[in-house]
């Protein structure tokens, strides 16, 4: 699993939440989702971070979220089954500095190397840049160019099935209606034409727009000055508490899409033992039951390809 954006749309932000609300929602399921120790701490703290910094009356960005995110940081997990280990997962959480950095640089080799290993891509888009951003604003914040040079190369070379899931997030302003909720997709729709007739060619990627909620009580106001650079400015919404929400929704995709290949790539005498066990189709039907979890919370656009 690869996570992909600029410095700063957000990235450590969700993973850390995406993990904690799955965490917190999951508890009849017989999937458990399971992070190694240190994935653990780490994300804990950057969502003990989040939690601290929202008690706060206004919002100060806080720069990078978890401190010495340099290079690549692997998150590791590992997906249980009625308790037993299933499949290990790796998300590579990035410095958004990588996909500027020159060519010859080792994380950027190293980066190169894993995305052609990944089979889930989310790209975090920073929603605020996307909706209300000039076009240099958005650029230099989402580089929706950049983005399409990595994976066009990416998704053309090979066959494998991929997901590719884009997550809006600092979206808070336009989740309200579902009129302000439709500018949100024309603004990504415009700015990701090329990506989108991309994508219609590809007959091995299914792609998912799905807008969260990261920290769901700052919202965007304007664009103002920061040492003379343009900046996107946030409030922190006095009423309204710090409370993720959605962000279970891309991992619960990329878990269905894992464990469904992962299914399908069983070896014979697995599948033949899982059979004699009944595993089979308990797992199946578990699949299909955390799987249809994805969509009751909240309409999103969905391209299947
Ligand atoms: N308003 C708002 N701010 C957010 C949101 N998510 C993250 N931020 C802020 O954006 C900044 C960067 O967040 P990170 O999660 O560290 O961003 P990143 O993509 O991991 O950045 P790099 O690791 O530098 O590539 C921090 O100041 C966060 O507080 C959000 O949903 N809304
Ligand atoms: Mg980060």
């Amino acid at each position: 699993m690869m996570m992909l954006g600029p410095d700063g749309v957000g990235k450590t932000t969700l993973l850390a939440t995406m993990y904690h609300q799955l965490s917190q929602t999951d508890n009849d399921s017989p999937f458990t989702l399971m992070a190694t120790a240190d994935t653990h701490q780490d994300l804990q703290a950057a969502y003990e971070k989040l939690s601290t910094i929202m008690t706060q009356p206004t919002f100060i960005p806080t720069g990078p979220l978890l401190k010495g995110t340099a290079g690549i940081i692997e998150r590791q997990f590992q997906l249980l089954f009625n308790r037993k280990p299933e499949l290990d997962l790796i998300f590579c959480d990035i410095a958004g500095g990588i996909l500027r950095a020159e060519e010859t640089n080792q994380d950027v080799i190293d980066f190169h190397n894993r995305l052609s290993q990944a089979t889930v891509i989310i790209n975090v888009i920073d929603g605020s840049a996307l909706v209300e951003g000039d076009s240099n604003l958005a650029n230099s914040k989402n580089e929706p160019q950049l983005i399409y040079e990595l994976l066009s190369s990416r998704l053309q070379a090979d066959k494998q099935p991929h997901l590719l899931l884009f997550v809006i997030t600092k979206c808070e302003a336009w989740l309200r209606n579902a009129e302000s909720q439709q500018q949100l997709e024309h603004a990504f729709e415009i700015q990701y034409e090329a990506m989108i007739e991309l994508l219609a060619e590809m007959t091995h990627t299914v792609a998912v727009l799905i807008p969260v909620k990261t920290l769901g009580c700052v919202e965007f106001t304007h664009i103002g000055y920061q040492n003379q650079v343009k900046e996107m400015i946030f409030v922190r919404k006095p009423n309204l508490p710090f409370q993720p929400d959605n962000t279970d929704q891309p991992l619960r995709y990329a878990l269905a899409f894992a464990l469904q290949q992962h299914n399908q790539n069983r070896s014979k005498w697995n599948k033949l033992m899982r059979w004699l066990w009944n595993e089979d189709t308990a797992f199946h039907h578990a699949l299909v039951q955390f799987a249809e979890e994805r969509q009751k919370i909240l309409k999103f656009m969905a391209m299947r390809l």
